[in-house]
């Protein structure tokens, strides 16, 4: 019903929450189904409408990240007069039970019917289900998540923290944390040309009212992938996401001068199965390893503490003894080339007089030219060992076979690199993108450039790539040169140069440009442009 692509999403599917969805043993009691259902007669009148009574400017309509806010904080009534009202008193007789609805499109027509009486009542999978409406009607593709276990952290501590007193009684009034049996938020899809690439795909948006952002009831949209990582400095509300997902559960004792001591951690207590219906059918599509890195894991432990630096307990987890070994890359030249193994270098570096020693993740991974992450494509581990003031520089090579069958446009990659130094505890961390560079037509102009005269061009292409290159065709144009046309040149043999000549007669005088592209299934980003200086006859 939601497909991981980006232009497709349907527009009838029924989000079961709960039970059905659960392996086993169900960690909780609930069995919820919403439909979603977008085109439903209506349903487009009612979204604009909600646009309309936020105080989201039209212009403001223009970009997704935004859309996504406004409807985050549209859907809760709280401080808008919004589309639900939440209600957890466990009585609901002046309204509708939350786990008696059946489909969102019920809701968002009483509501617009009415004119913008927030109806009653919801929680959060009602909350989501009619998200996941409104996002896919406004053409944001979208997917209601369910989360167990799920923290909710009041204090941005990033931890969910449980307090006790020196006879390890609870404090009640300190114990604000809680983790939800589960929750119920949304995922969707969107480019974030807001934050550093890598970030785009798959963000978190909640439109339960759980906590302010900015001072509304609203939340997201978040990156996943910033999630995962633990970079909850990215914008939005992505610590609130975090800890729901990942945070670790502490247990704090109070000492007799009235501060509290850490005396136990759980690390794995929250974000259990973390799902979304898969596509096609009502399965179950565990997506726990988008949000986090598997439990226990280097990485995953590195990104909770990279979280929790941001929060508002910095020092829960023992900082680093000291910050004395850096780790940068180094692309040489002109950077990789399409077609040859890709080479760079990390240079791992040193500043103190010890010896140190560290094991560095390395993973790359496909991106759009958006900064969406496609699919990793190569993982690696590779201990590192300093001598005292050693600056170690560690070829890294992908090669031509394990990615010539999964670029897309742009030829753009992505490498992370991780990893912890075993002596000092300090985190390493580095995001690098480069793009594999397509190889230049050559054009070369012959002849006299004059108005009026047949002059010509030759252009040259070498295929940079050991397979044949199917159905090329050559775009050739250039203002006052020569009129855009194709060449079709046909199959190219592995590593083989094709030359074209191009005769033309110039039209107008001064400088001019002819350009030129190839195009094939195989390759693409391939260009040339010739500087022609046309002279008066
Ligand atoms: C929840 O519902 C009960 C009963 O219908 C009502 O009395 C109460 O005011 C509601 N709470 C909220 C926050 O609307
Ligand atoms: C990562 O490496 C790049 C280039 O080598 C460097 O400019 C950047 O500062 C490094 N980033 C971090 C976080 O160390
Ligand atoms: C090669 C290198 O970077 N060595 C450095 C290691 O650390 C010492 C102490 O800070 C520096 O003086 C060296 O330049």
């Amino acid at each position: 019903c939601c497909t991981m692509l980006v232009m497709y999403f349907s527009n009838f599917c029924v989000y079961r929450f709960g039970k059905t969805l659960l392996p086993s043993p169900p960690p909780s009691q609930f069995l919820h189904f919403i439909e979603v259902q977008v085109f439903h007669e209506g349903i487009l009148d009612a979204c604009l409408f909600i646009l309309e009574k936020s105080d989201m400017p039209p212009s403001g309509r223009a970009d997704p990240v935004n859309v996504v806010r406004v409807v985050s904080a549209m859907i809760n009534a709280q401080d808008d007069y919004g589309v639900l009202v939440g209600n957890w008193s466990g009585s609901y007789s002046d309204g509708v039970s939350p786990a008696a609805w059946s489909s969102s499109v019920e809701i968002l027509r009483k509501y617009h019917s009415s004119t913008g009486v927030p109806v009653r009542y919801g929680q959060c999978w009602v909350f989501s289900g009619v998200t996941t409406t409104v996002l896919r009607c406004l053409g944001i593709p979208a997917r209601s998540v369910t989360n167990f276990q799920s923290a909710h952290d009041t204090d941005v501590s990033l931890t969910t923290d449980v307090y006790f007193d020196e006879n390890m009684e609870p404090i009640d009034h300190l114990n604000s944390d809680s983790v939800w049996n589960f929750h119920v938020w949304n995922d969707c899809w969107m480019a974030r040309p807001d934050l550093p690439p890598g970030n785009g795909g798959w963000q978190a948006v909640d439109s339960t009212p759980q906590e302010t952002s900015q001072g509304t009831f609203r939340c997201g949209p978040a990156s996943v992938s910033a999630i995962r990582s633990g970079h909850v400095y990215l914008k939005h509300d992505t610590p609130f996401v975090f800890a729901e997902v990942n945070s670790d559960k502490i247990y704090w004792q109070r000492n007799l001068d009235g501060t509290f001591s850490q005396i136990y951690s759980e690390k794995k207590a929250v974000g259990h199965f973390i799902s979304t219906k898969a596509v096609g059918t009502d399965e179950r599509d565990d997506i726990t390893h988008l949000y986090k890195h598997p439990e226990g894991s280097e990485e995953e432990r590195i990104a909770v503490e990279t979280a929790c630096r941001y929060g508002s307990k910095p020092d829960v987890y023992c900082s680093p003894a000291a910050e004395d070994v850096s780790v940068e890359v180094k692309i040489d030249g002109e950077g990789p080339r399409m077609g040859n193994d890709a080479k760079l270098s990390i240079v791992v570096k040193n500043q103190s007089s010890q010896p140190r020693q560290t094991t560095l993740h390395s993973q790359v991974a496909v991106m759009y030219y958006t900064g969406v992450l496609k699919n990793a494509i190569k993982k690696d581990k590779m201990p590192v060992e300093l001598l005292p003031n050693e600056e170690k520089i560690i070829e890294w090579v992908l090669p031509y076979q394990q990615y010539q069958n999964q670029l897309v446009d742009q030829a753009a990659l992505m490498l992370t690199l991780s990893g912890r130094v075993s002596e000092t505890k300090q985190v390493l961390a580095n995001q690098t993108t480069f793009r594999l560079r397509t190889p230049d037509l050559q054009i070369t102009p012959l002849g006299e450039a004059v108005v009026g005269k047949a002059m010509s061009a030759k252009i040259t292409f070498t295929n940079p790539l050991s397979r044949i290159l199917k159905d090329v065709v050559f775009r050739v144009e250039g203002l006052g040169l020569q009129t855009g046309h194709e060449v079709v040149i046909g199959d190219v043999g592995g590593r083989a140069t094709v030359t074209v000549t191009e005769h033309f007669i110039p039209t107008q005088p001064g400088p001019r440009k002819l350009v030129a592209s190839l195009d094939c299934k195989q390759l693409t980003q391939v260009h040339g442009v010739a500087d022609i200086v046309v002279h008066e006859q």
